[in-house]
């Protein structure tokens, strides 16, 4: 199940009419349009000020080394977190929620929501902009974790939001009132295992009528390769500054070059929700408090207006086209049903070694990161020349060098000086 690269479709579309934004909304108002699901990656909240990953010069990555971190990576890994949490406590203080915007984009995936559409928004970014946007929590699932919540290392004891802020905004570590042990935010670091609600998530993906891919390169797994879940027949529509993963390869993948927030408003153009998306957009002004947004309450039911909720009948008015032959789509389904096992086993798997490793305290060279063809519910990224940057490290480091040797360490640190 790799989401490298590969070659682009170049044949004709099989659901949708076309490759551009009035045929993806035309197929979104037909009855086929029944299900729609996002992935969003940092890109979409890059106009918002937070740096995504791997964008050179503005990136994290490009940003890292005034943290003086020994390799950028370490700062989400919990071997280097538990010798030194001070990096990840300045970053986090950088991206902590409640000092950042939703964007346009955070907006549409509201609007997605609001118009009845979506099913799932996976996100991998840990910034919570999708709740602060409205987005209602049931229908998001954060892939790598968030702010919303945190526990101890050790003991797993939660430890109280407010204190955590506080905190942050103050610079302190802060350390669990029971066992003293490190606490941290509920990020996903390296090695860690996803969260089970993603894992149940996942096999909803069979279902999808329609998949937008937004602000991500595609480097991290497993998150990735969801996109390779969702059956044939369901179009995949990637909005990014570059192309990313194996988008494109399909018959109805579409990818949109540019900027999301432009992008996103040429399409609810095209819906018609132009109006609502601005309206939507500056509600957004007022920040909701964190401490609202946890265990999925967005508040968005106070912000959303009774009568546009009534707007959402407007969908679903055009006939169903043709159906496949009954041979084809039990083919397709087979197909999909075999990915979302194959998946689903090594989630399982990944669990039960990642639960060994933490129940024998082990360290993470213990811990299996997988390359994409076996990815699990472990994140690790994705092999080969793109794995430079901080989240995309080398699966060999991982797994091979967890905690480098001082003389590799001071070489790296000389080395990234120079490159800045
Ligand atoms: P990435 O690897 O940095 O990729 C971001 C992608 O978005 C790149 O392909 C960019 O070209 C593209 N991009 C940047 N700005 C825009 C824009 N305005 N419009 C369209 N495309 C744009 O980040 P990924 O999300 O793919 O990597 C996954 C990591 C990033 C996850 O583990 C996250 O936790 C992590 N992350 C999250 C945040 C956040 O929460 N906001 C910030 C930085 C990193």
């Amino acid at each position: 199940m790799g989401n490298e690269a590969s070659t682009p479709y170049e044949g004709s579309t099989e659901v949708l009419e076309g490759r551009d934004i009035p045929s993806i909304v035309k197929y979104m108002k037909s009855k086929k349009c029944k299900k729609v699901f996002v992935m969003l990656g940092a890109g979409v909240s890059t106009a918002a000020g937070i740096p995504d990953f791997r964008s050179p010069e503005t990136g994290l990555y490009a940003n890292l080394a005034r943290l003086n971190l020994p390799y950028p990576e370490a700062v989400f890994e919990i071997n280097y977190f538990r010798q030194n949490p001070l990096p990840f406590y300045t970053l986090a203080r950088e991206l902590y929620p409640g000092r950042f915007r939703p964007t346009l984009t955070h907006t549409f995936v509201k609007l997605l929501a609001d118009h009845s559409y979506l099913d799932t928004c996976f996100t991998q970014n840990i910034d919570t902009l999708e709740r602060q946007a409205g987005v209602p929590g049931d229908k998001i699932v954060e892939a790598h974790g968030s702010f919303a919540d945190q526990h101890c290392i050790e003991c797993h004891a939660s430890c109280d939001s407010a204190k955590m802020k506080a905190a942050i905004e103050k610079g302190d570590i802060v350390r669990c009132e029971q066992c003293k042990g490190l606490v941290k935010p509920d990020i996903v670091f390296f090695g860690e295992s996803l969260p089970p609600l993603f894992q149940r998530t996942v096999p909803r993906l069979r279902e999808a009528d329609l998949l937008f891919v937004i602000g991500t390169s595609l480097k991290v797994h497993p998150f990735a390769s969801l996109t390779d879940l969702v059956p044939e027949s369901c179009p995949r529509v990637l909005i990014n500054m570059e192309p990313a993963g194996n988008i494109g390869s399909r018959p109805d993948d579409v990818v949109l070059l540019g900027r999301c927030d432009e992008v996103v408003r040429k399409l609810a153009r095209e819906l018609g929700w132009d109006n609502e998306l601005d309206r939507e957009w500056r509600k957004t002004e007022i920040l909701v408090p964190l401490d609202t947004l946890r265990k999925g309450n967005t508040g968005s039911e106070e912000i959303v207006a009774e009568s546009e909720k009534e707007a959402v009948a407007a969908k679903h008015t055009e006939p169903e086209a043709a159906g496949d032959s009954e041979a084809a789509v039990a083919k397709e389904e087979a197909r999909v049903e075999a990915e979302v096992e194959k998946l689903t086993e090594q989630i399982a798997k990944t669990l039960d070694i990642s639960r060994d490793v933490s129940e024998s305290g082990g360290r993470s060279e213990t811990v299996e990161t997988k390359p994409p063809e076996t990815s699990s519910s472990v994140m690790s990224t994705v092999t080969g020349a793109s794995a430079a940057s901080l989240r995309g490290q080398s699966h060999e480091r991982v797994t091979s060098t967890p905690t480098p040797d001082p003389e590799g360490l001071k070489e790296q640190k000389e080395k990234e000086k120079e490159k800045l």
